[in-house]
């Protein structure tokens, strides 16, 4: 709108819409109109009408000039864009309802004792770290918000959720200490989590400091995709009549760097399609990520504001601060604002590294009318020009109109200064995100900047600084958080227990199919379907999909749950008529979330932590392709765990062989090896159908009566196969990682022998070479197989083991180990592993995963132990074809066993290429990986 010509536009920064996005106002500058007074004309008609009709009216007429004109032929004309000032005009800010000045002294003191926890941790030793620069930036942004906004949970409000710029997490345990939650010693004790009882965490952590942190955030993007779900998981436990969630707020406080993140951009198209008004994004624009500017050649918050326009987001600018609003109410020209979007952001941060009289040289002297209009201000004066998101009064303004729009989700971008205040040691210079240092001359300066009230010596030995509990700041500040409802961030660890389900609701699964062929993934579904009957749990059960309900079979669901929609559904669907119909509701049960695992594990990570933010318990089941699970979602699966989430992820159709069709982006091999990793996840990998009842049975006991933070991973399968009762006492092998699920001698998956660990050998027992099989998953069966023809064609005796989960039995074994280690003088105890395994012979396992996976024991194997897996890229074709291309087959596990009896000298090697040509194998393939 800005034409270039001198004698144009008496635009006011109110006036907001551009037709073009403000980029193509830099580059279309003076010079580029080909009929000035055409244009001149127009902006005139566009000035009457706002004039005499209001700024309403001049926009519809605009919006309807625009689509005639696109109609006509134009092509699109952009109008995501408004010029580089701030939203709200000043004058529609609301009055500042606090104390000013005693704000900005308590701001003040804070930013102090943030930088002197860094500062301090540094001089004992440069290993610790810490960031000053960001929190330096944000500290009016989280201040305005601490004080007037964010609310504690109390008697009449169940309190906001607020997720902080990880690496701010100085300035908040600054405030705390004003606050007397944290005191000196433990600032001192800044991350020294170990060494030091009641040391601060570095970052958010809930699993570190679980009655302070609810979000852990550091990972960049982490905590921005998942406060979107956070606040969707928000509207839908309202819904549902779960937990009264209106009028609570989710703000996530995000840097302009971070916004690089697929996870911090990549799901804001949910927010405004949902319509989340209980979100409140504010983007931290301090121009500056870790090596230099964020976009140095164009303007960050222009990106983001067309970004989250187009996204359905209400975008509220805070670019300028008040000293600006006199030399923009006079910019009738326009000269001024086009200035402003002409400077690229590089400019804007070598500009605040200098001082006024640069700024008057290569800001305003880039337009010699605007150099004359500052001519009778000061350097100083120009200096101190602020920016909006250091400004209260405009970052008030933001947050008053943020917290009041309905139908959209808000997103502020603030515009700040990077290390803003550290002066020559840091603000707006390229190194100033990893300054863990100040020069005494610096520090100084800032002391005499927000004019502290400490010695020189003080300063210099970066002491806390705390005013007297009756000061006016004190009281102040006390006052405005009792207003709010107390402290934040504060965490609740427990919701009130449920009762869940015993295992005779599982009496299907535990029974057998007889003659029935299913798979692990239809058990699956009807436990779940169980579950969803239930009277006690029933109701909080959250199962979450990324598009994938048909592939397991659970579209019976959809009609009988319903589909969570904000608007319950607004078509007919094309298969009303069907009795299992697309069901969208308001009140709809499942997530269905379209395909992003991304925002699925968000999901999930929300409702599995619901007992703490809500206190209200809830159980996700997150079903998902398991090769799309840990490998593609890692940082959020330990964000999963870091946040203590409870529920369960079920990785459908896993395993290498098992998954035929699809193949090589298919078929996944070694997820369960990535989940063996985090601390708080029990990972296992069932074969049959009473097994899986049995670990989701005990996960819902320790997950919602014990309330065990800790996560399940649970692999199942296509494969369609008859399954046996469960064998009496095998519940607790099933549990801890193994049983003995067929005796040496006993043919048949149902022997009565003993479960456990090892047994007294019988008497009766033959002389027969023996060796022990260990199968998990689908190739459980190819372990029974082989324990088959051992027997037939060799007269080898084997026992076979389910391994439900390596993972497990790796855990013990470790822990076992330490034990031992550190108790030597003591009766030693053996892992459970080793337990089992003690006497049986040499072992054998096989699984539809690395060999990395069934490796997990190794060191704890009492015998010869030999390990086939499903090493190398997947691959389609039929299971058997590629159980044998991979080895992994009851063959190959045949011909391991006879090996290892063959190295132990308890047979012929003979006996074993015997074998090998009896089975048919080419011992002259190359190896799987290699092709
Ligand atoms: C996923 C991820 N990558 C990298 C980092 C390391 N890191 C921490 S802060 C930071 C820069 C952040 O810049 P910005 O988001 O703009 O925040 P600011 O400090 O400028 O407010 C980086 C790269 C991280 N924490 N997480
Ligand atoms: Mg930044």
């Amino acid at each position: 709108m800005y034409s270039g010509t001198d004698q144009t536009v008496t635009e006011t920064p109110d006036s907001r819409m551009t037709t073009e996005p403000a980029q193509s106002i830099t580059h279309n500058g003076a010079g580029a109109d080909v009929d000035a007074v055409e244009t001149t004309e127009w902006i005139e008609a566009v000035d009457a009408v706002v004039e005499h009709d209001g700024p309403g009216r001049a926009r519809e007429l605009l919006r309807r000039a625009i689509e005639r004109a696109q109609h006509a032929g134009t092509g699109p004309i952009g109008t995501l864009n408004t010029p580089y000032v701030n939203t709200i005009p000043p004058e529609e800010e609301p009055d500042f309802p606090g104390d000013p000045e005693l704000e900005r002294r308590l701001r003040s003191i804070v930013r102090w004792n943030a930088m002197a926890i860094v500062i301090r941790a540094n001089k004992v030793s440069s290993e610790l770290g810490g960031h000053i620069a960001t929190y330096q930036s944000v500290a009016t942004l989280y201040e305005v918000g601490f004080n007037h906004f964010w609310r504690a949970p109390a008697d009449d409000h169940a309190g906001d959720l607020v997720y902080f710029q990880g690496h701010s997490s100085p300035g908040i345990y600054a405030r705390s200490f004003l606050e007397g939650r944290l005191s000196p010693e433990q600032l001192d004790g800044f991350r020294q989590e170990v060494s030091r009882p009641g040391g601060l965490s570095s970052y958010p952590h809930p699993w570190l400091m679980p009655h302070f942190w609810q979000f852990p955030t550091v990972s960049l993007g982490i905590g921005a995709i998942t406060s979107i779900y956070q606040a969707r998981f928000m509207k839908y436990l309202q819904a549902r009549g779960i937990a009264e969630t209106e009028g609570r707020k989710v703000w996530a406080q995000l840097g302009d760097g971070e916004m690089d993140e697929p996870e911090a951009v990549g799901a804001i198209a949910v927010a405004g399609r949902e319509q989340l008004d209980n979100l409140i994004w504010v983007i931290n624009c301090n121009l500056q990520r870790l090596d230099g500017p964020v976009r140095g050649n164009s303007r960050i918050i222009d990106e983001l504001e067309a970004d989250f326009r187009g996204a359905g987001w209400n975008v509220i600018k805070v670019v300028w601060g008040s000293r600006w609003d006199p030399l923009l109410a006079q910019d009738t020209d326009g000269r001024l604002v086009r200035v402003m979007g002409e400077a690229v952001d590089g400019d804007y941060q070598t500009y605040k590294s200098r001082d006024g009289a640069y700024v008057r040289e290569h800001f305003f002297g880039r337009d010699p009318v605007l150099r004359k209009r500052v001519e009778n201000m000061s350097d100083e004066e120009i200096w101190l020009l602020n920016r909006g998101g250091h400004d209260q009064q405009k970052v008030y303004s933001a947050y008053h109109a943020a917290v009041r729009h309905k139908g959209q989700p808000t997103v502020i971008l603030a515009k700040t200064i990077k290390g803003y205040g550290m002066g020559r040691a840091g603000e707006g210079q390229m190194i100033t995100h990893q300054a863990k240092k100040m020069t005494e001359e610096a520090l100084l300066q800032f002391r005499d900047r927000f004019e502290l009230p400490l010695s020189d010596e003080q300063v210099l030995a970066a002491e806390y600084y705390k005013p007297s509990e009756d000061s006016p700041e004190m009281r102040y500040l006390r006052e405005c958080r009792e207003r709010l409802g107390g402290w934040l961030p504060a965490r609740r660890t427990r919701a009130r227990k449920l009762e869940v389900p015993r295992l005779e609701l599982f009496r299907n699964q535990l029974e057998g199919t007889g003659e029935r062929e299913i798979s692990t993934t239809m058990a699956f579904v009807r436990i779940l379907a169980a579950l969803l009957r239930d009277k006690q749990i029933g109701r909080r059960v959250v199962p979450v999909v990324p598009d994938e309900s048909r592939t397991f079979g659970m579209e019976g669901l959809f009609r009988q749950v319903g589909i969570y929609s904000p608007v319950g559904q607004l078509y007919q669907p094309q298969d009303a008529a069907q009795l299992m119909f697309y069901k969208e509701d308001q009140q709809g049960q499942i997530l269905e979330e379209g395909i992003t695992e991304a925002g699925s594990i968000s999901s999930f990570i929300a409702a599995g932590t619901s007992y703490s933010n809500h206190g209200e318990q809830m159980v996700p089941f997150y079903i998902y392709y398991s090769m799309f699970g840990y490998q593609r979602v890692g940082d959020l699966v330990w964000a999963a765990g870091d946040n203590r989430t409870r529920g369960f992820m079920l990785g459908g159709t896993a395993g290498r062989t098992t998954l035929n069709g699809e193949g090589l982006q298919h078929a996944d091999g070694h997820n369960h090896v990535l989940f063996s990793v985090v601390p708080n996840c029990r990972a296992y990998d069932p074969c049959f159908n009473y097994e899986l009842a049995v670990i989701i049975q005990s996960g819902l006991e320790r997950m919602l009566v014990e309330q065990e933070d800790a996560f399940y991973y649970i692999t199942l399968m296509n494969e369609n196969y008859q399954h046996p009762p469960m064998p009496k006492g095998a519940e607790e092998g099933i549990l801890r990682g193994m049983y003995r699920l067929r005796s040496s001698g006993t043919r048949g998956s149902g022997s009565s022998r003993s479960r456990g660990p090892s047994r007294s050998r019988s008497s009766s027992r033959s002389r027969k070479p023996r060796v022990q099989l260990l199968g998990s998953g689908t190739i459980l069966r190819e372990a029974l197989a082989a324990a088959d023809l051992l027997g037939e064609d060799f007269g080898v005796e084997a026992d076979v083991w389910s391994v439900t989960s390596f993972g497990e039995l790796r855990r013990d074994g470790i822990e076992t180990e330490r034990w031992n280690m550190l108790h030597p003088t003591s009766k030693q105890r053996p892992p459970y592993v080793t337990q089992c395994l003690a006497d049986g012979g040499p072992v054998v396992a096989s699984t539809d995963y690395v060999r990395g996976y069934a490796d997990l024991i190794r060191a704890w194997v009492p015998a010869t132990y030999r390990v086939l897996g499903a090493d190398g890229f997947g691959r389609s074709d039929f299971r058997k074809a590629l159980r044998g291309f991979f080895e992994i087959d009851r063959r190959y596990v045949a011909v391991a066993a006879l090996k290892a009896l063959a190295d132990e000298g308890q047979l012929k090697p003979a006996r074993v290429t015997e074998a090998i040509e009896r089975y048919e194998i080419d011992p002259d393939a190359p190896m799987p990986t290699t092709v």
